[in-house]
């Protein structure tokens, strides 16, 4: 098996039932597997809120570790809707020529600087760095801000050996708090400000509403970027060919993109709360229990997807759900898609091939699954032309 390869674990139970279980801190789940499954418990937010008590929909439950209502994401409809109009276009700036640009001249820099290194630890030295040194794009701040949040590691919710942790989040909570309350005392024309100076239906957000959208902000696309960005070095020091090919056919580029975001499909799934006793894959769900909307497994739906468990760049029909699907569909999809994008490109001008030197997955334990979802450590060398 290749060192990039991401297996698929669910499809004897996708197959089978279409539906798996998994118990998490006593607060058990059923996976939904199969795409249409998935698509139709993510439309249906009458019997599969997202609004339920804070945390509980992410698996594992953060229960325990947060009350902060993450928005627009912990928030169903009707009111959803509003939430996610007022976020929505600042989330789209990314499709701006000077974002795009200020984004690809961070992305080349870092690459520039891999490249003359005899050994990278890809996750550190690389994903980190680039994630939270885009994410001052996205919240319009000085980009010295990076350096803050490249010191506090991949997970903001969890440290090494990946359980979660309240006081790891605290510092995340402190830290926006603190920004918060700058934000307040002068205004500018960063994420803050503009969420400090909106209203929803008439209403000034709240305090702890602005918290709730700058928390996701800041959580919602670490660990995912992060692996997109780790999954796609070890596949392209794998798959060289596939890099010559995006130098001579660049017009491919947006198409490798939702590839590769398939077959990592870097948010393996999310939970949902039944409101009321129903059934889902002919199973019965009580109400107060959880579903769980799997994309990982939707993904590799061999109903939907030809050779579902391999990479094909160029893949013509690819209604993936790596980044959700229906109302909550990713807010930061724009931004992660102009992250990929860029780096393809730059590491088709500019590398001539990758070497992995050593490894160790990152395995995802959803009880009776588990998952490969990136990597503990990836440690290569980038080539240069
Ligand atoms: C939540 C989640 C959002 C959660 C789209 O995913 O990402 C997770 O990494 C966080 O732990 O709180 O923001």
């Amino acid at each position: 098996m290749e060192k990039s390869a991401l297996p698929d674990v669910f499809e004897e139970a996708r197959i089978s039932k279409g539906y798996g279980k998994m118990n998490d801190q006593d607060d058990p789940v059923t996976m939904i597997l199969g795409l249409k499954d998935v698509r139709k418990c993510a439309h249906n937010w009458k019997n599969f809120q997202s609004g339920a008590e804070p945390g509980r929909i992410v698996v594992p439950s953060e229960v325990n570790i947060r009350d902060t209502r993450q928005i627009p994401f912990e928030v169903d409809p009707p009111e959803h809707k509003d939430f996610r109009a007022l976020v929505e276009p600042w989330f789209k700036r990314p499709l701006e020529e000077k974002y795009s640009q200020e984004l690809k001249n961070q992305i080349e820099a870092l690459v520039e600087e891999v490249l003359t290194l005899d050994s990278v630890e890809v996750i550190e030295e690389f994903s980190l760095k680039l994630q939270s040194r885009a994410l001052t794009l996205l919240l319009n701040i000085p980009y010295s801000e990076a350096d803050l949040w490249i010191s506090w590691g991949t997970h903001v919710f969890r440290s090494e050996g990946n359980d979660l942790d309240g006081d790891k989040a605290k510092i995340l909570y402190d830290y926006i708090d603190e920004k918060i309350s700058e934000a307040i005392e002068n205004p500018g024309d960063d994420l803050y400000s503009m969420l400090l100076s909106a209203t929803v239906n008439g209403k000034k957000l709240t305090r702890e509403e602005v918290k709730g959208v700058m928390i996701l902000t800041f959580s919602g696309g670490r660990d995912t970027v992060i692996n997109a960005v780790t999954n796609s070095i070890a596949y392209f020091a794998e798959h060289p060919e596939s890099l010559k090919k995006l130098l001579e056919e660049p017009e491919v580029t947006g198409k490798a993109v939702e590839e590769l975001i398939r077959y990592f499909s870097p948010l393996t799934h999310m939970g949902r709360v039944v409101t009321k006793d129903t059934e889902v894959c002919e199973h019965a769900v009580k109400a107060d229990t959880r579903i769980s909307l799997c994309w990982a497994s939707a993904n590799r739906d061999a109903k939907v997807f030809e050779k579902p468990n391999e990479v094909v760049l160029d893949r013509k029909i690819n209604p993936h759900v790596a980044f959700g699907f229906s109302h909550h569909n990713c807010l930061g999809a724009t931004h992660a898609r102009q992250i990929m994008n860029i780096l393809l490109k730059t590491l088709a001008e500019k590398v001539a091939s990758i070497d992995i030197l050593d490894s160790k997955e990152n395995i995802e334990d959803l009880d009776q699954f588990k998952r490969k979802v990136g990597y503990e450590y990836l440690q290569v060398k980038f080539n240069k032309k």
